[in-house]
């Protein structure tokens, strides 16, 4: 028989969607961490996660976005706790994840979605600047999920989705840097559901494709300050959002968000080595009017 959904439990986010509070919601009351939550696909997520009735954790390094999310999920009639932390800095992560279990229960489910990006050519990449993309891509997730995995283990039971990229799947031209980041991840993720199988942990990983978030006004990298891509079949921050909770809800491994490159990857698996000559033609275009943009 379905269930009917007692809508006069709802109450409306000052965004003016409705938060979702029915008692029988799977995410109801667990405690989730989203990293990277001051904008963007984290942002988005964490408000997701508080409509389904979570005690939503959005963790972010810049504390006034920070606040104002809080503030907009308390009013919706949702609840949350900001922890303002940078995912490079371990210990201070791990402290500040303590302080969230101590004080609003275990932490049941990790979005670990902080990230940047980076963008030039490999002959051009600053060590420095490679660095600062696994601080945060790779490390960063590393100490993430080191911080609530054993806690998850103990209670057999948890949720951990890394959000990766397509460039996990595929390194594209000037982004080799970015997308050995990602495949980094990728391996973590894939080495990591091996080891807790069996535990009740759910490991994931979910591969947006272009997004529309700031993103690309914070990249790192010589060509960087470039005019902003055409961005084919991007997506908003609330569709990946969503997407992410249908992987948690329904312990999916592996979701590529955008259905184009869902049936492209495969196709790009084993073509990608012979498609040089394109790419060289597009990359060369990108170069010309790189070459107009202003210096970094
Ligand atoms: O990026 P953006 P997105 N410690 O720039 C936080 C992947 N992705 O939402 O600390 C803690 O709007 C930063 O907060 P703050 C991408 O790789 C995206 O688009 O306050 N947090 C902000 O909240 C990334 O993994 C696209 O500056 C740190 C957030 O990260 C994820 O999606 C395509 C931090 C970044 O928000 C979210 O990206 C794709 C630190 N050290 C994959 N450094 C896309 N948008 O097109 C940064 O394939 N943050």
């Amino acid at each position: 028989m379905a269930v009917q959904r007692d809508r006069s439990r709802d109450t409306i986010t000052a965004t003016g969607r409705r938060c979702r509070a029915s008692n029988d919601d799977p995410f109801r009351n667990r405690v989730a961490v989203v990293t990277g939550a001051s904008r963007g696909i984290g942002r988005a997520t964490a408000l997701a996660l508080a409509r389904r009735g979570a005690l939503t954790v959005p963790l972010a390094r810049s504390a006034d976005q920070l606040r104002e999310l809080e503030a907009e999920i308390e009013q919706g009639g949702g609840r949350a706790r900001a922890v303002i932390a940078d995912v490079t800095n371990d210990t201070g992560l791990r402290s500040a994840l303590a302080g969230v279990a101590r004080d609003l229960g275990p932490v049941e489910i990790l979005v670990a979605n902080a990230g940047i990006g980076c963008r030039g050519e490999i002959i051009d990449l600053d060590p420095g600047d490679l660095r600062q993309v696994f601080d945060v891509n790779f490390f960063g997730v590393v100490s993430s999920v080191q911080a609530v995995l054993p806690g998850m283990l103990k209670r057999r039971s948890g949720s951990i989705v890394l959000v990766s990229s397509v460039a996990g799947k595929r390194a594209f031209p000037q982004a080799g840097g970015y997308a050995a980041s990602k495949w980094a991840l990728q391996a973590l993720a894939e080495s990591l559901r091996h080891e807790v199988w069996g535990s009740g942990v759910h490991v994931a990983t979910v591969c947006p494709g272009p997004v529309v978030t700031g993103f690309q006004r914070s990249l790192v990298g010589r060509a960087a300050a470039a005019e902003p891509r055409w961005r084919p079949f991007a997506l908003t921050a609330d569709q990946t959002a969503d997407v992410i909770l249908e992987v948690i809800e329904h312990r999916k491994r592996e979701v590529v968000v955008s259905w184009p490159y869902r049936l492209a990857l495969p196709l790009l698996a084993i073509t990608w080595p012979y498609l040089s000559p394109f790419l060289q033609v597009a990359l060369r275009v990108r170069r010309r009017r790189e070459a107009g943009a202003p210096d970094r």
